[in-house]
């Protein structure tokens, strides 16, 4: 699958927070609703009922010719053959991930500052979260909130794609949207809706017209 991360929503998966639904109702729901990216991340399940649901998502995001990017599990998202894995500042170091998946999978690196930024950029990331952006209470072990001042800076200074995450809604969507991100990730924002497609359907149109402020990125 080609990564294109102008002008998209960047859905995450959380089953904790999904009003009892499960992790493949509400991918397809996701997928129904428009978008493109779409990343695996249940943080408190067992690997074997963690690799089936990454097969079933692999399979549905294949169909509809959304990204698929497992979160941690580098050896999943070999397994299951998704696009890429997403990994944070205490995972698998980003040259072994690479080392494992190979030089065409895309690969994000979960980034809080400057320097983690500049690291991840210039060891080979195909993208980079930046956030929390704003107070989440969905990750648990993440830092404060950076606020937007960390966006700007990366807006202005890095080079690779930006995904901006972390406490994101539709209604503070178009501030993050005007400081230049082009990218969104929203979890539960979109996993609480009663009406998940017609959110990201909500979320996907306020981006779009966001499209043509901010730096443009080639994908993969
Ligand atoms: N990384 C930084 S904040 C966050 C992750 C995975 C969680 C964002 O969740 P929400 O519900 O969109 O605030
Ligand atoms: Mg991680």
């Amino acid at each position: 699958m080609k990564a294109n991360f102008n002008g998209q929503l960047y859905c995450l998966t959380s089953e904790e927070h999904s009003l009892g639904r499960s992790v493949v109702e509400t991918a397809k729901a996701i997928l129904a609703g428009g978008a493109r990216i779409l990343q695996y991340r249940e943080k408190n399940k067992a690997k074997r009922l963690k690799y089936g649901e990454c097969l079933a998502l692999r399979r549905l995001t294949k169909e509809r010719g959304c990204l698929f990017i497992v979160n941690d599990d580098v050896d999943i998202a070999l397994a299951v053959k998704a696009d890429g894995a997403h990994i944070g500042q205490d995972d698998l170091p980003l040259a072994a991930a690479r080392a494992v998946l190979g030089p065409a999978a895309v690969i994000g690196v979960s980034t809080h500052c400057p320097e983690q930024a500049r690291a991840a950029a210039s060891g080979g990331a195909d993208y980079i979260g930046v956030g929390p952006i704003y107070a989440t209470r969905t990750k648990k072990e993440v830092c404060p909130a950076v606020g937007l001042e960390y966006l700007d800076y990366a807006v202005k200074n890095v080079k690779v794609p930006l995904v901006a995450i972390g406490g994101i809604k539709l209604r503070n969507l178009p501030e993050v949207l005007a400081r230049g991100a082009r990218c969104i990730a929203m979890v539960t924002e979109l996993t609480t809706a009663p009406d998940i497609k017609s959110k990201v359907k909500e979320a996907l149109a306020e981006i779009g017209k966001g499209e043509g402020k901010g730096p443009r990125f080639r994908g993969k």
